[in-house]
Order: C-alpha cells, then structure tokens, then sequence
C-alpha cells in the first residue's frame, strides 16, 4: 500500500489517552493530540525563557548564551529568576516537554496498534536528563549541581565536573556506558552495511533474501542472531548506554567523592596479594 493511501486508512480516531476526541486530529504530517498541545505548549515557553534569559545575559553568541543553575547556597530552593530561577523553570518546562513527547509517541502506537519500544527507548534519554538536572542534584542538596543550559557552557560543566574525581575515565560505569556507546556503533556499521548489501544490489542484480545474511555472518564467525535479534540487540545495547551513562554520574558525589582511580583500589587490597611481597602491605 502506498504511504499516503495507508495514511488514510490508518488515520483514525481512538487510541488517546487523555482528552477523548478533542485534540485527535492532525495538522499537516503531524498527529497532534492533548500531548502534541502540551509539547508546543512547554516548548514555547522553554524557548521564551531562554530568550529572556539570554537577553539578561551579555551575549547573543548562540555559542556562549547560557542559562546557569543557581548558585550552590540556595540548596534545594526557588531562587529568584535572573539567579537560577530561569533555569529551575526552564528545567520544568523540558521535563513537561520531553514527557509529552514521550506521551505523544504513545498514543501513535495505541493508534497503529503497535508495541511501546519507541517511547520505552526515549525514556531512557529522559533518564539519563532527569538523573544530571533533578536526580543527582536532589541527592546532594542543591540544584546548582545541574549543569548550565548553554552549548559551551554545558561542556565546561562535563569538563570540570569530570576533573572533580580526578580521572574520570576510571569510574567503572563510565567504562561500561562508554563500551555500551561503542559497540551499539559497532553494531549499527555492521547492521546497516549488511542490509544495504543484500538488500541494494546492483542495477541487474537480484536482491539477496535474510537467508544470504544469516549465511554472511554464519560462514564469517560462526553465528548469525538473525534479522529480529539484531533489532533486539541493538535496542538492548542503546539502551544500556543510556542507562550506564545515568549510573556513572549519579554515583559520583553521591556514593563516591574521592577520585575515581582510587575506587579500584578494592582490587589491590584483595587478601590473595594484600600481605604478599609488593603488595600494598608487603
Ligand atoms: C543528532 C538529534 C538532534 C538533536 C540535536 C541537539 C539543542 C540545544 C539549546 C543553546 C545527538 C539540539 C540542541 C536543542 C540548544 C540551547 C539552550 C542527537 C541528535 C542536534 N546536550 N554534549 C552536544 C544537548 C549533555 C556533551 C550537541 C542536550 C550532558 C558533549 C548539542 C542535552 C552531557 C558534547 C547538545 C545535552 C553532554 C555535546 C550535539 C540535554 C553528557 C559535544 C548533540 C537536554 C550527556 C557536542 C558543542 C547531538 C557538541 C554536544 C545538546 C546534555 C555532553 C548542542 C539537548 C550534560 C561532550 N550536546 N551533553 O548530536 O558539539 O546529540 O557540543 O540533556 O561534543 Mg550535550
Ligand atoms: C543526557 C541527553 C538527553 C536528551 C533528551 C532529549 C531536545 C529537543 C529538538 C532537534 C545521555 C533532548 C531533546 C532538547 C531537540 C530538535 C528539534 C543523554 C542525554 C532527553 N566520556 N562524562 C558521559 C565519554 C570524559 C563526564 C556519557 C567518552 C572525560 C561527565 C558517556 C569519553 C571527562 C559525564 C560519556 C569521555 C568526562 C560524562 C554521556 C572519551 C571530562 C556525564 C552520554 C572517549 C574531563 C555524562 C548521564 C550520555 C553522563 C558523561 C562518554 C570522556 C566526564 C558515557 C566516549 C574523561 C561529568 N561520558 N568524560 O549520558 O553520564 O547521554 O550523563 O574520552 O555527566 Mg564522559
Ligand atoms: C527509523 C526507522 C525506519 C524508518 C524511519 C526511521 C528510525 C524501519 C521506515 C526514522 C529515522 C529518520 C527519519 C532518520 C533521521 C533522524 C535522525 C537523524 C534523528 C534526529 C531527528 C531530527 C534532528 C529531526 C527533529 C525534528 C523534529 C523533532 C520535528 C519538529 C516538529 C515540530 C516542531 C512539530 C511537532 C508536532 C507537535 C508537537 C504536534 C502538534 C503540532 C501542531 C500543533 C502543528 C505544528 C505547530 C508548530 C510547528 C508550531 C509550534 C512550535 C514548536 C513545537 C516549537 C518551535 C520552536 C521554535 C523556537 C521555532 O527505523 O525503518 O523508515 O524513517
């Protein structure tokens, strides 16, 4: 079925979670729904806010405006806006925004009768957001341990707030979000180059069926997952990135203070070596 004809078949009223038939309609491409309202509604008024904020600010340098947190005194409260305000509200406003989105993708599945992988799969960006702005800060009693709303801001923020523990490298979750990260490309290059070469042969060509591309991998190392268990994989390994990355800062200040290279320091104080010659107490 051609996509536009589909879309008429499919374009139906139901599925909403909220609202009934009021917003159950769209607007050019875009299904709109109470959470399509709620989006362009938080949306805006981030967007005016950083705006404003911006304006109290002394640059119009998209790479240097920035929105900073409140300072690490007023702990747990409101500050007022031009003090971390505008940042506690801004921050509102992208949960408020990231939610309906979230929301939103929900109720097309509901519609298309679909699973709830894509919205379960942005939920872990959400996490991985709500963990550095709400989380961690929360757990160490202030909100000006969230980072500043501004493009180089942000990265002088990852910058020192990886320095603060020394080399951040060494923190175990950062190695497993980072291996998680790398291989999920791995996997990706892998998925894509293989697809594109059974599936997007030469003009003349016939294509190849996903037996050729079981057979790829068996004939190469042994086992193929299959062409579900690929989409699994890398929705598992995406996914766990997203996680590992929102472990590895929320334990850092909260479970852990020190450098992280002296985490590992359990692994030389283990009783085999502890009391040997060269060992820490030898
Ligand atoms: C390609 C989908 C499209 C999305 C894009 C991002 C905005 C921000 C707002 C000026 C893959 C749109 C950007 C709406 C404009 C204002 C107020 C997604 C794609 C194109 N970062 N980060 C970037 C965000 C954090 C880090 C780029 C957001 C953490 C490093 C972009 C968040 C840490 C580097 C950006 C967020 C961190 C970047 C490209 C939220 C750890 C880079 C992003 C809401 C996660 C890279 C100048 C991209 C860069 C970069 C956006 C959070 C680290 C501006 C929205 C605090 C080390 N980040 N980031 O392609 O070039 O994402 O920076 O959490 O090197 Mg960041
Ligand atoms: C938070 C983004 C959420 C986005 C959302 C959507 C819009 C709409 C609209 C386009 C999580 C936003 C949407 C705004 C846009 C339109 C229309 C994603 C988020 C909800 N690190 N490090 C990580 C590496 C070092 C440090 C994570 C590598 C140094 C700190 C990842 C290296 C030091 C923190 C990672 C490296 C350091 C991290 C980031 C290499 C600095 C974090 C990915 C090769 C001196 C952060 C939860 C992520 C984290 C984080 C990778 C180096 C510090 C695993 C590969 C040694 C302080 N680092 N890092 O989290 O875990 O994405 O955040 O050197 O806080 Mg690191
Ligand atoms: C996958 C796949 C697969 C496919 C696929 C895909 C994964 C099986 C079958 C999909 C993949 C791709 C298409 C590849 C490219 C994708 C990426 C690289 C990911 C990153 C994507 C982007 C950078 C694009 C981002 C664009 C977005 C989010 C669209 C922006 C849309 C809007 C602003 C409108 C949103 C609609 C809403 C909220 C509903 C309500 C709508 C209305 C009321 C009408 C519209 C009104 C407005 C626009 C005004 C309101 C203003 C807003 C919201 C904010 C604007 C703010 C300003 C400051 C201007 O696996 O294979 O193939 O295709």
């Amino acid at each position: 079925m051609a996509l536009l004809s589909f879309e008429r078949k499919y374009r139906v009223r139901g599925g909403t979670l909220i609202g009934g038939d009021l917003f159950d309609f769209w607007v050019g491409p875009f299904y709109v729904g109470f959470f399509g309202v709620t989006t362009v509604f938080f949306t805006l008024l981030g967007t005016i806010l950083i705006f404003y904020g911006a304006s109290l600010g002394d640059t119009w340098n998209p790479w240097l405006i920035s929105i900073e947190p409140p300072e690490l005194e007023v702990g747990l409260g409101m500050a007022p806006l031009a003090e971390g305000g505008l940042w506690q509200i801004i921050t509102m406003c992208a949960h408020g925004a990231f939610i309906s989105w979230a929301l939103r993708e929900v109720e097309i599945c509901r519609k298309l009768g679909m699973g709830y992988h894509v919205p379960v799969a942005f939920s872990f960006a959400i996490l991985a957001y709500t963990t550095l702005v709400v989380i961690r800060p929360v757990l160490m009693g202030a909100w000006g341990h969230g980072f500043p709303y501004g493009i180089f801001s942000h990265l002088d923020w990852v910058n020192n707030v990886g320095y603060a523990y020394g080399n951040f490298h060494y923190n175990p979750a950062h190695m497993i979000a980072i291996t998680f990260f790398f291989t999920t490309t791995l996997a990706l290059a892998l998925h894509g180059s293989l697809i594109l070469s059974a599936a997007n042969p030469e003009k003349g060509e016939e294509m190849r069926s996903p037996e050729h591309e079981d057979t790829f991998f068996r004939d190469f190392i042994g086992y193929s997952i299959g062409p579900l268990g690929i989409h699994r994989l890398g929705l598992l390994l995406a996914l766990n990135a997203g996680f590992w990355s929102a472990v590895c800062i929320v334990i850092s200040g909260t479970v852990w203070f020190d450098a992280w290279a002296d985490w590992w320091y359990w692994y030389v104080d283990l009783p085999f070596w502890v009391d040997l010659e060269g060992g820490i107490n030898g």
